[in-house]
């Protein structure tokens, strides 16, 4: 990488990216490359390219007995696997979720006309706030959805607890918790059923995918229906159905990785580490903690900013890095309730959500897996210490010359003139 010793250096400023490469967040984890092309080889051999083959088995098999569970139902990815469990669980009206998460936990209800109702965080946990979620039920309440973010559970054991009290469904958005436990026990086996992605960006990816994980035999059933239009026989459908099945090719990348899960995890872990060394006492920036006598897949390394400690904002700081090819994320802004079609739909949710918009402008994701080196950990830890060293000189270059965020209306422009 670059050296870094002078603002000039800085690529905003015009110096040279310090990465030639670009750093992204979640670039894939590939497993054994000589096993996936031997299986690709199989299903070509085979013809049996999807509908239930034989690598979706293997998969849905390895799965459900890593997590301790008796249904695993793969899909062809988690979006839609929100959408056909939500539609198993019979969810309607009004489901409550957080609005700190990503837009798909949102949109698998909306799709189906069924409202979401964001309800705030526990800043701590970034997860839902179970207090409030109680203060948000209404008569049209049907459900539940708790998200498990960056991999930490949120709280299973209240949210369970009003769902069977208020006669609600609880499902569980475990997209970044494969891997993950709660209480010693598997992120997979709590609620009425859990999702887990398979994304291409997930520490563990089957190209694209994702699964529902459930112990309840008729949902399981009804959603392998569901997966597959809602067919019982050639000819003869039973529910309403879509097309939601995982394909071979998919699974047998699923496969392969999962043999190899304990050594992205390893990495993970080591550049979780590695950061944690690189950005201790650096006042202002947190890292998320992770409980160690938990099992995690620390896929997610993320830095919560403090802007009145170092002097510069998230979003600059943003800007300083991905100038270096450092591709940092803030995930996950602005928030679902500052997204259409939300945003025009509940105008004033924010009012209702204090937690979560301090959150929004607080947090930002850094590159990991099994792409980034130690070294290259280093250089980007460099980076934000210089960038912090320089706060005072960087905002005001950074903000030099700058259109106000909020430029006059063409009507206030004109008064003003
Ligand atoms: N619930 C939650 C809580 C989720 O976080 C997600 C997905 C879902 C549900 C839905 O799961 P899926 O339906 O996707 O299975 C990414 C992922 O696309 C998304 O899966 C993930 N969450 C979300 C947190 O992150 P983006 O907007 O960051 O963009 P994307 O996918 O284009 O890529 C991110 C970076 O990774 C890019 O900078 C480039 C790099 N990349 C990406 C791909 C696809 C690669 O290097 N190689 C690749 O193949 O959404």
């Amino acid at each position: 990488m670059q050296d870094k010793s002078a603002l000039d250096d800085l690529a905003v400023f015009g110096g040279t990216p310090a990465s030639e490469e670009v750093l992204h967040v979640g670039r894939p984890n590939i497993g054994d490359r000589e096993r996936l092309l031997e299986r690709i080889n199989d299903i070509l051999e085979r013809k049996w390219l999807t509908n239930d083959g034989p690598y979706v088995q293997e998969f849905e098999r390895r799965v459900a007995a890593f997590v301790g569970v008796k249904h695993c139902i793969a899909m062809c990815n988690a979006t839609v696997a929100l959408e056909i469990a939500i539609r198993a669980l019979e969810m309607k009206g009004e489901v409550i979720i957080p609005s700190f998460t990503f837009i798909a936990t949102a949109h698998a209800l909306q799709w189906q006309e069924i409202t979401p109702v964001f309800c705030d965080i526990d800043p701590h946990i970034h997860n839902l706030d179970p207090i409030k979620v109680e203060e948000m039920i209404t008569p049209r309440t049907t459900g539940i959805i708790g998200v498990h973010l960056w991999g930490r559970a949120c709280d299973v054991d209240s949210l369970s607890d009003i769902a069977a009290r208020r006669g609600l469904k609880l499902l569980l958005d475990s997209a970044h918790a494969f891997g993950c436990s709660h209480k010693g026990r598997m992120i997979g086996g709590f609620g009425h059923a859990e999702v887990f992605s398979f994304h291409a960006t997930k520490f563990l990816n089957s190209l694209e995918g994702g699964a529902v994980v459930t112990n309840d035999d008729q949902v399981a059933r009804k959603m392998r229906l569901m997966k597959n239009f809602g067919f019982t026989y050639y000819d003869r459908s039973d529910y309403i159905g879509t097309n939601g099945k995982m394909n071979e090719i998919s699974a047998a990348m699923g496969v392969t990785n999962l043999e190899a899960m304990d050594e992205f995890i390893a990495v993970n872990y080591r550049n979780y580490q590695k950061y944690g060394q690189e950005l201790a006492g650096l006042e202002g920036i947190d890292l998320i903690a992770y409980d160690e006598k938990e099992k995690c897949n620390y896929q997610y390394v993320v830095i919560e900013i403090d802007e009145s400690k170092i002097g510069i904002t998230r979003d600059q700081l943003m800007e300083v890095l991905q100038a270096e090819n450092v591709l940092v994320r803030r995930y996950f802004y602005p928030g679902c309730h500052r997204m259409e079609p939300y945003r025009s739909s509940f105008p004033h949710a924010g009012l209702m959500l204090p937690e979560t918009e301090k959150l929004t402008t607080r947090v930002l994701c850094l590159p990991t897996g099994t792409s980034v080196s130690e070294d290259q950990i280093s250089d980007i830890c460099q980076i934000i210490r210089f960038a912090v060293e320089h706060e005072v000189e960087i905002t005001r270059r950074l903000n030099e010359g700058r259109v106000p965020t909020n430029p006059p209306t063409s009507i206030s422009a004109r008064q003003r003139d």
